[in-house]
This record gives C-alpha cells, structure tokens and sequence, in this order.
C-alpha cells in the first residue's frame, strides 16, 4: 500500500507502468534526452529510496516474520542468560568485582548465585555464547529483509512516525552493539577490561526495552501473516515485498535453509568448545576451541598464562606465603604448611564468561571453609575477598559469597588432576568454586581476606 504511493510519487508518468520502451531498460543517450524531471526521477529510481532499486523476490513479511520469530526465542534466550551471567558475578559484593555504577535500578533481579549444580555457569554462559554466534546469520539476514525500509522517503511521515524511527534504531544500533560487544570480547579475550562489563550490560537494557517493545508491536503479526498462506506468496499489500521483483533463483524456503546452514555450520564449529564431546575438536572458530591446548594432567584451557601477566617463577618459589586475614589476625602458610593440613577433592570444571569451559578437573587442597575457620570464623564462614600476587589487571582479586566459602568443595587448590597446579594454571594456590564463573577463580593467590566485604 505505502510502497505503491511512493512509487507512483517517484516515478515518472511513463515508467509507472513499467511497459514504456525507455523505462528501466532505455539506453544512456535515451536519458540524456529525457526531460529533467524525467532524467532526475531516472536517477532517484536507481537510488535505494527507490522500491523498485530492491529487486528481491526473496524479501516480503513472511520471510522477515520467519527470522523475526527465531530472534524472538534466541534473543530472550541471550537476555535471559546474560543477565544470569552478570548476576554469577557476585557485583553487589565488592566494588572489586564490579565498578558498574547506577546498576541500581537494574540490578534489581540479583541473587546469590548458587554453587549447585556445579556446571551452572558452563550451561548459561556456554549457552549465552552459543546463542549469540548462532543467531548472527539469523540477524543479518533480518536485517537485509527490512533493509529497504532504512532508506524509505520521506524519512519521516509523522510525529508517530518519528518516534517507530528512533525506536528501530534504539532496536537495530543495539542489537549490533550487542553483537559486536560480544564477539569481540570472546575473540580478543577482554578488549576492553574493566568496560566491557558496563558497556555490554547498559547495551542489553537499551537492546532489550526497544525489542520488546518491537516484538509487542510485531510478533502477532508475524504469527498472523505465517498463518494467512504459503510462505513462498506475499500478503495483500505486502510492505517488504519488491514491487519489480527479479525471476528467482532461490526460493524463500531456500534462503531461510541458507541462514539455517549458516547457523549450523557457526555452531558445528563453535559450541564444542563449552561442551564435552566430539564437538569439541570440531570447534575451530573460537579461541579457547579445538583440542586442548596441552598433554598431561595440566594440559587442560588456560585463559591468561602466568607469563602473559608477569608472574615469574622468582614470585611463586621458597618465597611464596598466604596470608590469612580475619578476626584471629593475619596468619602467614607456606606452600609446605598448606599441604600439611586435610586435603580435599573436587571435580570442578572451569568456565569462563568467553564462554568455554573445560570438563571437570580434579581440584586438590584446603577448603576454604577451613581457611575460615583458622580465621576465625569457626560456624557460619562469611565471604572472603581473594587477592592474587599478579600486580595489576581487573582479575587479580574476586570477592566470594558465603554461600560459595561455606560449600566443601570450593578449595584453595594446590593440585590438580594427580599433580602440582602448573604455573599457567595458578602455582602455588587458586580458588576454585563450584559453578562460579572463571573470573571468581582467582589464581597465584597470596592473600584470603575473610569478613568484611
Ligand atoms: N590472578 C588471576 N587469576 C585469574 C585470572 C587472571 O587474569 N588473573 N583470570 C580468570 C579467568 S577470567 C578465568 S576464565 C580463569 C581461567 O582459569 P584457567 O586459566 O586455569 O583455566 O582464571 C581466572 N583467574
Ligand atoms: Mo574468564
């Protein structure tokens, strides 16, 4: 209906009917001798304002209805699991584990994350990750689908008019934003330290108000239209469907095979890498994918290597002690003494908010509990904040929860998998907590504060 009056607005009275001999298909000289009106209305009709310049057969709603409902399901999913990931933080805690400012409001929903089951946070950052790269062909092709509206005239209609503009592009910029946040985080392992945090999280509220309110306005529609007939045919007045379309060479039903092909091959390649099995050697794309990166009892994924943030063997020898810290005071161990006390075992995996994880190790060495109690807190051990010898970085300290202190098996381990820890995997101690995210398991600990968080 709209894309008709534009049409007959734009064209000239002898190319509206598309028959005339020198509309689309007159030669160059032909236009030269064309009237002005005629020549610049020529011109504007090969401009992408033009609904005659989008000349797929492929685009119509049905097609922009099918991956608009496949974003609705995915992009509640990434929602969903992204505000669980940012609450496994633990922000509220310590502003060391999160400067967010004003999360206030937003933080609304926060909990204290529970340390069972113990893959927690493999499943919801793995899924997070997962979701985000498998639906970027989803989303690209979306956004080809309505391209043609970007460059619709007049830009805008009315007050009403104005207002669905600014919100499309509260929806598309924060969609991209979110994406591309995202992936380069996982790519570039922490680009942006410290802000990526705040950047992704702001992003996802800003993303997330635009798109409900967008899938409030759409999604029955988009039911209706997949209900009302085939989706190879356009509804009446179809306002996505060209109005010169080219013969086609792919048919709807093709194109969306090729988005899903796309989707298939991204997580094929990709998801291995936060979930055991034969995927994993398949999952080439991602940093951290693929095989393990080494043989033997620590050859399991290592995020930051000692080297990478200047921790030499000098640091982690005979000189090396932790310091307890607590209402008994501060209270110095050796590597000797910690191995001398009761030992236990976990087998925990270790999950990163990149979003692979590795499958369970066998963690070895003092609960953290017990630490508590030497501390002196003999009943009811509160959280502690971790401090790492690494002298800078945003990961060198982690405030844990009770919860997490109080569980038997979050450990300051000492081995791992039969051996000592390598200096890669935290030498001489590390946290390890069950269903934490990577971050919170701080390694090259030197100081365990407990209380007063
Ligand atoms: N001191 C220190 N501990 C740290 C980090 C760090 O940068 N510095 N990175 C954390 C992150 S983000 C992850 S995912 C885990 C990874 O542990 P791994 O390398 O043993 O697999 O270590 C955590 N502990
Ligand atoms: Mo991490």
């Amino acid at each position: 209906m709209g894309d008709r009056r534009r049409l007959r607005r734009f064209r000239l009275p002898d190319s509206s009917t598309g028959s005339s001999a020198d509309s689309s298909t007159g030669s160059p000289s032909d236009s030269l001798v064309a009237p002005l009106s005629g020549r610049a209305s020529r011109l504007l009709e090969r401009t992408p304002s033009a609904p005659g310049f989008w000349r797929s057969p492929v685009r119509g709603v049905r097609f922009t209805a099918v991956l608009g409902l496949v974003l609705l399901g995915g992009i509640t999913l990434l929602f969903v699991t992204g505000l669980l990931s940012y609450a496994a933080y633990n922000p509220d805690l310590n502003p060391v584990n999160d400067k967010t400012p004003d999360k206030g409001l937003l933080g609304f929903y926060l909990f204290d994350w529970p340390t069972d089951p113990h893959w927690l946070y493999r499943l919801t950052q793995g899924l997070h990750v997962t979701v985000g790269i498998v639906l970027v062909p989803v989303l690209l092709a979306k956004l080809w689908s309505v391209v043609p509206k970007l460059f619709a005239l007049p830009p805008v209609r009315s007050l009403g008019h104005a207002l669905e503009r600014l919100s499309l592009l509260l929806l598309v910029g924060g969609a991209l934003f979110e994406f591309v946040t995202g992936l380069l985080n996982i790519q570039l392992e922490y680009l942006f330290p410290g802000s990526f945090y705040p950047l992704h999280f702001y992003g996802a509220w800003v993303f997330f108000a635009a798109f409900l309110a967008h899938a409030g306005l759409r999604a029955p529609q988009a039911v209706r239209v997949l209900r009302s007939g085939a989706l190879s045919g356009n509804v009446p007045g179809d306002a996505l469907a060209s109005p010169a379309p080219d013969a086609p060479t792919l048919s709807r039903r093709g194109a969306l095979a090729m988005v899903g092909a796309g989707s298939l091959v991204l997580l094929i390649t990709s998801a291995g890498r936060s979930f055991d099995g034969p995927l994993r050697r398949l999952a080439l794309l991602t940093p951290h994918g693929a095989a393990e990166p080494g043989q033997g009892p620590g050859g399991f994924q290592i995020n930051k290597t000692a080297a990478a943030v200047g921790i030499t063997s000098a640091d982690t020898g005979e000189g090396w002690w932790l310091t307890v810290s607590g209402p008994a005071g501060d209270l110095r161990f050796t590597r000797e003494q910690l191995l001398a006390m009761d030992q236990y075992s976990a087998a925990l995996p270790s999950a990163c908010v990149e979003g692979w994880s590795t499958s369970d190790q066998r963690w070895r060495g003092v609960r953290l509990r017990d630490l508590a109690e030497l501390a002196g807190y003999p009943r009811d051990p509160p959280g502690v904040l971790v401090e790492s010898l690494q002298r800078s970085g945003a990961f060198r300290r982690a405030a844990l929860r009770d919860n997490q202190v109080r569980d038997p098996r979050s450990l300051l381990a000492l081995r791992v998998n039969g051996e000592d820890l390598s200096p890669d995997h935290g030498y001489p101690a590390r946290i390890i907590v069950p269903a934490a995210p990577g971050v919170l398991n701080t390694k090259w600990v030197s100081r365990l504060t407990f209380g007063e968080l």
